[in-house]
């Protein structure tokens, strides 16, 4: 009963829900970055609109009187109003700067991967190679990812996110994606891992990713590549490490 439960949580509770407005819920460490960046950046952007909100209301409503402490002081010129907006938004800037700076380059940082994947977009569907292992014909494992169309999925299957063959990786691991395509550009992402990265025929990107629990992660391709730009899913599953080694064993 329990596994059952076990199975459901990390099968459904990491999907898409219709109309969902906030971020998914962070499953690596990147993400749980930018989810504080974002929350930083409202808390000085609901200080920034209620103060231009009052502003402007004030102008509105007391434009001709003489009580109207913005409107009717500052009409003609300023010095100290001026000053007062300009440090202020620049301030304001760096504040919003640093942590940005600070994140963005940490999540460029590669650090000693233990295994890597690469990922590869084509019109349309993404090929997956795990190039450190090998297969019982000693060749690289290697497959195709293609969307489930609707009329074949199963129940409880998503629509249009849905895929033949998931990316299984293993939990609690530095994992490094290696993103190219093959065709035409196309991006890699996955909300949940704070993933998202072009892929360019000709050029090998890298990401690094640690996933720090077990789930079934959701993502789309992100640039517009054709005619079925909607139709190439990315599912990135991931298990505990002894899990993933099974899976190993079976490719
Ligand atoms: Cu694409």
């Amino acid at each position: 009963m329990f596994q059952l439960l076990l199975n459901y949580i990390h099968e459904y509770c990491d999907a898409p829900r219709p109309w969902g407005l906030y971020f998914q819920d962070s499953a690596a460490p990147q993400m749980e970055g930018l989810v504080e960046l974002h929350d930083n950046i409202m808390f000085y952007l609901i200080i920034i609109l209620f103060g231009v909100g009052w502003i402007l209301t004030s102008v509105i409503r007391n434009y001709a009187s003489t009580r109207s402490p913005i409107s009717h002081k500052y009409l003609n010129h300023g010095t100290l109003i001026e000053l007062v907006w300009t440090i202020t938004p620049a301030l304001i800037l760096i504040l919003i700067a640093f942590p940005s700076f600070k994140l963005l380059y940490l999540m460029d940082e590669v650090s000693d991967p233990a295994m890597s994947v690469l990922a590869e977009g084509h019109q349309w569907y993404w090929s997956y190679q795990y190039s450190d292992f090998l297969n019982d014909d000693n060749e690289n494992i290697e497959f195709d990812s293609y969307m489930i169309p609707e009329e074949d999925l199963e129940d409880g299957g998503l629509r249009m996110l849905e895929v033949d063959n998931r990316v299984i990786l293993p939990e609690l691991t530095h994992i490094r994606f290696i993103i190219t395509a093959a065709d035409v550009i196309h991006s890699f992402a996955s909300p949940a891992l704070a993933i998202k990265c072009d892929a360019y025929p000709g050029r090998l990107n890298q990401v690094s990713v640690l996933i720090n629990r077990e789930g079934t992660f959701y993502g789309q391709c992100s640039e517009i590549c054709g005619i079925l730009h909607s139709s190439m899913p990315i599912v990135i599953q991931s298990v505990s490490i002894e899990k993933f080694l099974t899976w190993l064993e079976s490719q």
